[in-house]
């Protein structure tokens, strides 16, 4: 019954239609009502009852203080999401993550998300809280510009201590992205800074000390876009203000960006049909050159992306990641693609990762992260990456391997401290928790988590539903946790 309501959730939400349903619905890998709707042109952030924000129920608290949830390893996570008085709010709904920590004081650090304030409606804002003590406590001060309806946060911070919190606008059926800047550790937030883009956008920013210092790149969906078919564009001055749109080799979704130690800049995503491309330009780092993307390389990561699958009936089952080593080390400069992935074979989905080592241009035999033995057959979604700046890789996911009837989902983490062609036995670093509980009228767990690494391990963003319905949580995981996990075993842990 579930699965027929999403069908006509996802036929009658879509509303918006773009010059992208030129794009050939031949080209759908799976015949399902949400990527029938990407190949119409129709936005993933398709509106159920928009824009006009239903008024929110009474906000109940409970839970005290929350919450870490204690795992035996010591990955404790801490909810995010909750009032001034560190309650659990009840009948929220809290999801698609983003974090940034200032690379300067790693004290600060920000997480946005997807804030519903009543999991009756579809309305939802630019949830956001800080912390001032590495993650041990947060406050959610409230969303930024209460009262307009906001989606896809992607976060970062630069080495200035400004923290950028981009997120999609959508008024009316107009789809916009805009910047919001926090000079004071996320506890206030400037005017929003237009900068154009759409549906699913992602951003990377410049900020290695080089000529592209202070660039901000942006790319997002051919859907849901008023721009079509410009999917990209550039800020020369810290998104302060954006370039205008422009097309791009392929036209990438469902991707990310990133950028590399001296100032090169990539681009991952889905083509049309069910390539994967890498795009690289040279040149982005010139604020006198228009951007332009030199280098264009398909590229075999062992899978086929996947949206609209059961396990997240109305997203994404994880996006295309691209990462790049910024380490002083032999493997500075080295590409990384991950994503979950649906491999051949009965197998739903598990985790791909490929590695180049001559700037994208050739790549490695794509390798499967999650550990799991083969023909389990379990899900493991929202694959994450992120490399640290001494090149340690950490990666993250959701796994259903210890439920046979995929109706649970743990956070998994795993590492390589060898430029990943060894990645160590994976580790459940959260409790399990029913990905399917408390769904707003949008029937997803958001489309994504989020990680940032620094040299002692990954700071991680993740929605949960612990409490019986979606939340917000950080978790901090340090290799050296899993590692001693794996030498004592279970059987040594304390009885308790
Ligand atoms: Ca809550
Ligand atoms: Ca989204
Ligand atoms: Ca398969
Ligand atoms: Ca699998």
């Amino acid at each position: 019954m579930n699965f027929r309501r999403n069908l006509v959730s996802a036929i009658a939400g879509g509303i918006l239609l773009t010059a992208a349903m030129l794009v050939s619905a031949q080209s759908q890998p799976y015949p399902n009502a949400l990527e029938q709707a990407i190949a119409d042109g129709r936005s993933l952030e398709h509106m159920d009852s928009m824009p006009s924000p239903a008024p929110p129920l009474a906000p109940r608290y409970s839970v005290p203080a929350i919450s870490r949830m204690q795992q035996p390893q010591g990955f404790n996570s801490v909810q995010v999401n909750i009032s001034p008085d560190n309650m659990n709010i009840i009948d929220d709904a809290a999801n698609e993550p983003s974090i940034a920590v200032n690379p300067i004081n790693g004290q600060q650090m920000v997480i946005g998300w997807r804030q519903f304030d009543s999991i009756n409606n579809g309305f939802r804002e630019a949830g956001v809280a800080f912390s001032a003590d590495a993650g041990a406590s947060w406050t959610y001060p409230g969303d930024i510009d209460a009262g307009v309806f906001r989606s896809d946060p992607v976060l970062a911070a630069d080495s200035n201590g400004l923290f950028y919190y981009a997120c999609l606008q959508v008024t009316g059926g107009n789809f916009s992205e805009q910047f919001f800047i926090s000079d004071d550790g996320g506890a206030t937030w400037s005017n929003p800074v237009e900068a154009f883009g759409g549906d699913k956008l992602w951003f990377a920013l410049d900020d290695t000390g080089g000529t592209g210092n202070g660039h901000v790149y942006s790319v997002w969906n051919t859907a849901g876009n008023p721009f079509f078919p410009a999917t990209f564009n550039r800020s020369i001055n810290s998104a302060q203000s954006f370039q205008t749109p422009i097309e791009i080799p392929e036209r990438p979704i469902l991707g990310t960006a990133a950028v590399g130690p001296d100032g090169e800049l990539y681009v991952v995503g889905r083509g049309s049909g069910t390539q994967l491309w890498l795009l690289r330009s040279d040149n982005a780092r010139e604020a006198i050159q228009s951007p332009v993307f030199n280098q264009v390389t398909p590229i075999d990561v062992g899978g086929i992306v996947r949206i609209g699958a059961e396990i997240n009936p109305v997203g994404l089952v994880g996006q295309v990641w691209v990462a790049v080593d910024h380490s002083n080390t032999a493997t500075r400069g080295n590409v990384y693609v991950l994503a979950s992935l649906d491999p051949p074979g009965d197998d739903p989905l598990d985790v791909m990762f490929i590695r180049s080592e001559d700037g994208g241009a050739s790549f490695s035999d794509p390798v499967r992260v999650n550990d799991d033995s083969l023909g389990t057959n379990a899900w493991q979604w929202f694959g994450t990456i992120s490399v640290a700046p001494n090149g340690r890789i950490d990666v993250i996911w959701y796994d259903t391997r210890n439920d046979t009837n995929n109706s649970t989902s743990e956070l998994f983490y795993t590492y390589s401290v060898d430029a990943g062609q060894n990645f160590l036995p994976s580790v459940a670093a959260s409790p399990a928790f029913d990905q399917s509980l408390g769904y707003p009228t949008q029937n997803k767990l958001g489309d994504y988590i989020d990680m940032k690494s620094d040299e002692n391990g990954a700071h991680i963003a993740y929605a949960a539903t612990f409490n019986g319905e979606q939340d917000v949580y950080y978790l901090f995981a340090l290799p050296q946790l899993s590692e001693d996990f794996f030498r004592d075993g279970f059987e040594n842990l304390p009885a308790d």
